[in-house]
């Protein structure tokens, strides 16, 4: 069977003369089967056009055909959830879990390094705020590997498995699961760090494959626009380009096995 690719990128004009530029509102991606192309195409069509970031000037649609046997297919990670009180309570969960697998390949002091690494880890999540993309940031040289770092990677072509629905509205957990799989599969990944951008979402996730995908209820106050990724990677395990290679080219479907 062939599948086809669909992506759709919406944006905005936004200010005048020298200042003007186009300003991102809305984005999506599938790979499904022929018969769904068309439902598919204009279910993201309508999520462009009722975006709550605004009214787009410019939809982008991009339809290619995939070949079966260049598609990998994906257990989903397992799914565990963390009840928080707080937001500040949930970010000190989300930390105590990744600086561990930081600090393990960094071989560094017990205390005095999951510290040090909790301050970094905060600093690199402000970095990301007004990115597109995630970081990719290389644990073991304590540098940033994104080609363009105002961008970010994008990890793109994936889907869930037998996903027939059209919704037109997102569905955060569906998607997420989705690319954190991905990314996870990645050449030389340890770990992702993850906050949405929706200031109505507040439930973040770090996964992992030793981890699963971790949700954790509240990672950041109601309201904040603000959010990130963080791809966690050991580059004494994989070549920064074969990584990036994988999560921008690699056709992915992810066979997403039950929630919490
Ligand atoms: N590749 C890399 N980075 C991305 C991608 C992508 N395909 N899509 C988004 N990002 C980056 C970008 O910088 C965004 O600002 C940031 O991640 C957050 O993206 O279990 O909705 O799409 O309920 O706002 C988590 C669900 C939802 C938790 C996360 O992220 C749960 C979410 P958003
Ligand atoms: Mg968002």
């Amino acid at each position: 069977m062939d599948y086809y690719s669909l992506k759709m990128r919406a944006s905005q004009h936004v200010g005048e003369g020298e200042n003007s530029h186009e300003q991102h509102i809305s984005g999506a991606e599938r790979i499904v089967s022929r018969d769904s192309v068309e439902a598919v195409c204009t279910a993201m069509v309508r999520r462009a056009m009722t975006h709550s970031k605004g009214d787009p000037d410019f939809i982008n649609v991009k339809i290619e055909k995939v070949h079966e046997s260049d598609i990998q297919i994906l257990k989903s990670l397992p799914v565990t959830r963390i009840d928080v009180e707080t937001w500040q309570e949930g970010l000190e969960k989300a930390f105590g879990l990744i600086t561990p697998l930081m600090a393990l390949r960094q071989a560094q002091g017990p205390c005095d390094g999951a510290k040090k690494l909790k301050e970094k880890l905060q600093d690199l999540l402000r970095e990301t705020f007004p990115m597109r993309g995630a970081m990719l940031y290389d644990i073991a040289t304590g540098e940033r590997l994104e080609p363009d770092h105002a961008r970010g990677v994008r990890a793109t072509y994936m889907d869930a498995l037998h996903s027939s629905v059209v919704g037109s509205c997102k569905n955060h957990f569906n998607e997420a699961i989705v690319l954190a799989t991905k990314v996870a599969n990645a050449p030389g990944m340890v770990a992702e760090f993850c906050v949405s951008d929706d200031p109505n979402y507040i439930t973040g996730y770090v996964a992992s494959k030793e981890l699963g995908y971790v949700r954790i209820m509240k990672m950041k106050e109601l309201g904040d626009e603000n959010g990130g990724r963080i791809f966690l990677f050991d580059s004494r395990k994989a070549s920064a380009e074969e990584c990036i290679e994988y999560l921008q080219k690699k056709k992915v479907l992810v066979d997403v096995v039950g929630r919490t």
